[in-house]
């Protein structure tokens, strides 16, 4: 908490960071946690790519490709695609909105617990008798069926960090419609909060479907009750709708914010105010709207009768007009701007053209009938890859180089990060490019190989050529990162030199109160409109210095959410399950699977109630302590180039 040169041992900083409530440390957990499960997730994906480069490979069996495949959508969607943006949602929103944090602190931390929780709980099903096999939706009519306890894992880790999801997501939500600095109205408020508030609401009502679905599921299979199971009066396309009302939007959840990052990123590298901000903010919320109306899609082909699928064909479809919006007005920013071409915006420029090859052959599949013959083939598989990596990567990978400096008081190397970039990039499109085709030709997707001489060996190898690039390009990314570690600190505000919104107007290292006094916002691109007018310190403030309220640390978030961990073992090897009961997977005496249900819960309701009965009410940071923290950073950035190690 006090003076910033302090160095602290390795053990108070591990304790510091798993007690930690302050949303700049919840971001870098977020981010690492984010990269080990992408890391995972990319291997995997490897794996399987390694699988098919030659048609009747046995590189990996058919029972673990399925394990590779169902593992890979599940990680890379839920564990590594969703922390990873939650990590800049976290560091950046309540700087640009000029809040000290998010409004609350501590269901933050809980959040990141039960995401992290969840996610190792998921992962630990590959030590204990196998992982999920019945792909990342996980169809009842499949899933019910797999043996041993593969789905369960899938159930409960999901159920656990979706928890944690559902409650970032809510946490949000109120953050930036209450904590927004004075004169931050919402047609004042920067891009990439504006798709983080949509996003937040699309969580809001995407997760509660998959809660329910999971339950069901849960149920279904811990003790044989027939939600699902057709030959006992259920219904499995049931699990279909659930599923797909969260599945669609969660494409949404995710490719919003990266819209949002590209909004902030272009700007800056045209120098020029973003085109067309007031359509950028409506095209959001019709985005984030439409993107509810239209989960059917992806079932077209279960039988929902012509006047449906026709419904949501043209429902479907109309969610390119918004988004072509959006695209021509990051054309109209660049238009005409005088552009510097930085690591981030390479990556912008990168995105525009790979997302929209990915959403002009999605509006081809909302065809119902183009779709009956491309439902279930490669075209799928490269589809929506090219959404999602030409998209949501791309997004990710330029906002670390971009908000690196903001983050870590760092900065990323640009020749590597150029390198970088090219070598995933075009590893990129050799992967999927080719793949539209592969599934023209008529491979279908989520196979473990396939026959000589049907015209596939090539592609399939380019494609796996391609994908091994990517994985170089991450691994040179990581190097990039683990060089800047060593780099010298920067100390100093606006690292591009045309930031526009409040984050930089902060200087680095930032404080951990961000703000000294609350800023006062006169505009859209408030801290480019105080540049313009020769404002020094970047900033003009809505009040005077005062006392500073800061929560506590706590270490309950982490015991809540082992508390979930715990009891997931309970449901998990529950002896009344079908599974248990058909001998197909293992189950422990009722006494052992209730007992670890009652003490997880135990352990999580009890830390809820020492939460809800011992006030917690936060510290002051007095002005004089204000005053001394500022002063010690003003040394320690003069210190410049030689100045310690923070
Ligand atoms: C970065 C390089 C990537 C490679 C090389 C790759 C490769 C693959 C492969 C080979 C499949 C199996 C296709 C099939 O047989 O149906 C697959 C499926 C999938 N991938 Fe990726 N992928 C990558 C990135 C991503 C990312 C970033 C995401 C999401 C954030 C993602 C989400 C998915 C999903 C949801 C599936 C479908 C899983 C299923 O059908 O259950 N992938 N990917
Ligand atoms: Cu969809």
């Amino acid at each position: 908490m006090s003076s910033v040169a302090q160095k602290k041992g390795f053990g108070a900083q591990v304790w510091d960071y798993l007690t930690t409530v302050d949303h700049k440390k919840i971001a870098i957990l977020y981010l690492a946690a984010g990269t080990l499960f992408f890391a995972i997730a990319g291997l995997e994906a490897l794996f399987m790519r390694f699988q098919l480069l030659f048609p009747e490979n046995t590189f990996v069996s058919a029972g673990m490709f399925n394990q590779l495949l169902t593992m890979h959508g599940t990680t890379m969607l839920f564990l590594a695609a969703t922390p990873l943006l939650f990590a800049f949602m976290n560091a950046i929103v309540p700087l640009q909105i000029g809040a000290r944090d998010v409004a609350f602190p501590f269901l933050n931390a809980l959040g990141f617990w039960l995401f992290f929780l969840g996610a190792v709980f998921l992962h630990l099903s590959f030590f204990l008798g196998g992982a999920p096999d019945a792909g990342w939706t996980s169809y009842a009519s499949l899933s019910l069926y797999s043996p041993g306890h593969g789905i369960d894992f899938y159930v409960l880790g999901l159920q656990i960090s979706g928890a944690g999801t559902l409650i970032s997501g809510i946490n949000f939500i109120v953050t930036i419609i209450t904590m927004r600095a004075p004169g931050m109205t919402f047609m004042r408020m920067p891009l990439f909060t504006w798709t983080s508030l949509v996003s937040s609401t699309l969580i809001l009502f995407a997760f509660p479907p998959l809660t329910v679905g999971l339950f069901l599921m849960l149920v279904d299979r811990m003790f044989g009750a027939n939600f699902f199971e057709h030959t006992m009066g259920g219904n499995t396309i049931i699990w279909e709708h659930l599923f797909w009302i969260f599945g669609h939007p969660e494409v949404y959840i995710l490719v919003l914010p990266a819209f949002g990052l590209f909004s902030e990123i272009i700007p800056v590298f045209a120098r020029k105010r973003l085109f067309g901000y007031s359509s950028m903010v409506f095209a959001t919320i019709l985005i984030g709207f439409l993107g509810f109306m239209v989960w059917a899609h992806h079932m077209f082909t279960t039988g929902l009768g012509a006047t449906a699928n026709a419904i949501f064909a043209v429902a479907t479809m109309t969610i390119a007009v918004p988004t072509g919006m959006k695209v021509f007005n990051w054309i109209l920013t660049i238009w005409g701007g005088s552009i510097k071409v930085t690591v981030p915006m390479l990556y912008a420029l990168g995105f525009i053209p790979s997302f929209v090859a990915g959403g002009v052959t999605g509006v081809m599949q909302a065809a119902a009938p183009l779709d009956y013959q491309l439902h279930d083939s490669y075209f799928i598989v490269a589809h929506f890859h090219y959404v999602i990596v030409g998209g949501i990567v791309t997004a990710l990978f330029g906002a670390a180089h971009f908000y690196w400096p903001i983050m870590f008081n760092r900065a990323l190397n640009e020749k590597l990060g150029v390198l970088t970039f090219w070598i995933f990039f075009i590893g990129f499109h050799l992967t999927f490019f080719l793949q539209h085709f592969l599934g023209l030709m008529g491979m279908p997707r989520r196979v473990f190989t396939y026959m000589p001489d049907q015209g596939w060996d090539l592609f399939n190898m380019i494609s796996t050529i391609g994908a091994a690039m990517m994985g170089v390009g991450v691994i040179l990314l990581v190097l990039n990162v683990l060089l800047s570690i060593k780099s010298e600190p920067l100390n100093r505000r606006d690292y591009w030199g045309d930031g526009r919104s409040l984050e930089w107007a902060l200087e680095t290292p930032l404080p951990f109160y961000n703000f000294k006094q609350t800023p006062l916002v006169r505009g859209y691109d408030p801290y480019w409109i105080e540049k313009q007018e020769g404002n020094k310190e970047g900033m003009v403030y809505a009040e005077p210095l005062g006392d500073i309220h800061m929560p506590n640390n706590s270490i309950l978030p982490l015991i809540m959410s082992i508390g979930t961990f715990i009891a997931a073992f309970g449901a998990l090897y529950s002896p009344w399950g079908k599974q248990a009961l058909a001998g197909t997977a293992e189950s422990v005496s009722p006494a052992l699977s209730v007992g670890l249900i009652v003490v997880g819960l135990g352990i999580t309701v009890g830390s809820m109630i020492t939460r809800s009965l011992k006030d917690d009410l936060g510290y002051h940071v007095h002005v004089a302590e204000v005053e001394a923290i500022e002063k010690d950073l003003a040394q320690f950035r003069a210190a410049g180039k030689k100045g310690g190690n923070n």
